[in-house]
């Protein structure tokens, strides 16, 4: 098996509107000027950095936005550029929630179970419903469509529907979700914020997005073989500390995990389960709020990074350069490294358009383990290549603005210019119809 890291490209749309409560990132960067062009290309050469490590890497297409769909539902009649119009002078905020470019963070695209942990021997996807956030949840219906054109093959993968939206089976995907395997076994912690009902302590500020409802269906959905799931709390007060998804606060791959004390309710408890389950091999970096304080952890992502796997079996760090801000921070990847032996390697990558909205490396990725056979049932362009690398930064060159402002939403011009670059990306990934304005069916 190896593991591919699916990164979303950055929408033509990419700007800071603040939607997202409880992202201390997005809170603090609403109003910003945006740069999509750059951010867009900082994404690329994050994606082209992690290849040229022999890590599979591949890529998902961004999302229609304004989305026109979403502002008809809502009532706005006429043609598209009247829509914009009416959208922008009867409640600007709805013309921000459907133009967010947040289907970048691919960890929050689906929930995947890789075959050899189902007991059909079938991967598994569920798609993220997102229900927390609007301009989030109006994402599950093209994610859908893109992972059904991908995972086609039905005697490989399962792509299950999103989870009923509504706030009791609120979902975040892959965020909340942490692979562990050694030769003892293999464990998915499924992380959830909250519960819609039964007791538990919540957080007093920001909203917990996950439900144990929602992990607890996910997890049966997958089939799992029974050893696999664990699920677990995340820390009320990591969340009041703007930890929104697990992956602020923790990270894990094969027999790694880094976590901060504040990641999950009794970390020490979970911590146990883990190494009941997987033995002696899994190694455990656990940070206190003495050693890294909770605020320095949720400003500069050292949790974030992805912790991957390179072919000779050694293990990178990719690590957002906020963490260099922090002497604590960095001290803290340091002392991973140094502690755990297969990791040799922090590698800082600059994702600074991504990190100003609260996303860092990790959040730009969706990791799907595949075998040879898996692999090339996948359909599309999409494994990133020199040539596809390529291509993608010429179409990025050409199509993206690079500055974009709130008042430029309601520009029609912006609407024709992001769908003629989506047309192009859907040829040039080989995708077919995967958009509403392309008439796409409902797969
Ligand atoms: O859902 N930000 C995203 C960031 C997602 C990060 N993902 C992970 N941790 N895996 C969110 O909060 C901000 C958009 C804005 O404010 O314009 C936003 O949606």
């Amino acid at each position: 098996m190896t593991e591919f890291n699916f990164d979303g490209l950055v929408g033509p749309t990419h700007n800071y509107a603040g939607l997202a409560q409880g992202n201390l990132a997005s809170m603090q960067h609403q109003g910003f000027f945006a740069n999509p062009r750059a951010a867009a290309l900082e994404g690329l050469s994050k994606m082209q950095r992690i290849a040229k490590l022999g890590i599979g890497q591949a890529v998902l297409p961004p999302h229609e936005r304004p989305s026109v769909t979403t502002l008809r539902q809502l009532g706005f009649t006429g043609n598209d550029a009247q829509v914009l119009q009416k959208a922008a002078s009867t409640d600007e905020q709805l013309l921000r929630l459907c133009s967010s470019a947040s289907a970048m963070w691919t960890a929050n695209a689906a929930t995947v179970s890789p075959s050899a942990d189902t007991q059909d021997g079938l991967l598994h996807i569920t798609p993220a419903n997102l229900s927390s956030m609007f301009h989030r949840s109006i994402e599950a219906p093209t994610t859908l469509r893109v992972l059904r054109t991908l995972f086609k093959d039905p005697s490989h993968f399962v792509v299950h529907e999103p989870l009923p939206s509504g706030a009791q089976f609120g979902d975040e995907g892959a965020a909340n979700h942490s692979r562990l395997h050694t030769e003892a076994g293999t464990v998915e912690l499924f992380a959830w914020g909250r519960r819609s009902w039964g007791e538990a302590a919540a957080p007093q500020r920001y909203p917990a997005r996950q439900s144990y409802e929602a992990s607890a269906a996910g997890a049966r959905a997958h089939n799992l073989r029974a050893s696999v799931p664990l699920l677990w709390q995340q820390s009320p007060a990591g969340i009041d500390g703007g930890a929104f998804h697990t992956d602020v606060l923790a990270v894990g791959n094969d027999n790694v995990f880094l976590l901060h004390e504040q990641a999950f309710v009794d970390s020490e408890g979970v911590i146990t389960q883990l190494k009941e389950r997987l033995g002696p091999s899994l190694h455990v970096v656990h940070a206190n709020g003495l050693e890294l304080p909770l605020a320095d952890a949720v400003r500069t992502y050292p949790f974030n990074s992805q912790l991957l796997t390179k072919p000779d079996g050694t293990m990178t760090l990719a690590a957002p350069m906020e963490v260099k801000d922090s002497t604590a921070a960095h001290h803290f990847l340091c002392r991973a490294m140094e502690e755990v032996e297969p990791i040799n390697e922090i590698l800082y990558l600059d994702v600074n358009a991504s990190m100003n909205n609260g996303g860092g490396p990790a959040c730009l990725r969706l990791r799907v383990e595949l075998s040879d056979l898996e692999k090339q049932a996948v359909n599309g362009r999409v494994f990133l290549d020199d040539a596809l690398h390529q291509d993608l930064t010429a179409w990025v060159t050409r199509h993206y603005r690079d500055r974009l402002t709130f008042a430029d939403l309601s520009d029609p011009n912006l609407l024709t210019e992001t769908r003629t670059a989506l047309d192009e990306l859907t040829q040039l990934l080989q995708l077919g119809s995967i958009y509403d304005f392309q008439g796409a069916p409902c797969l």
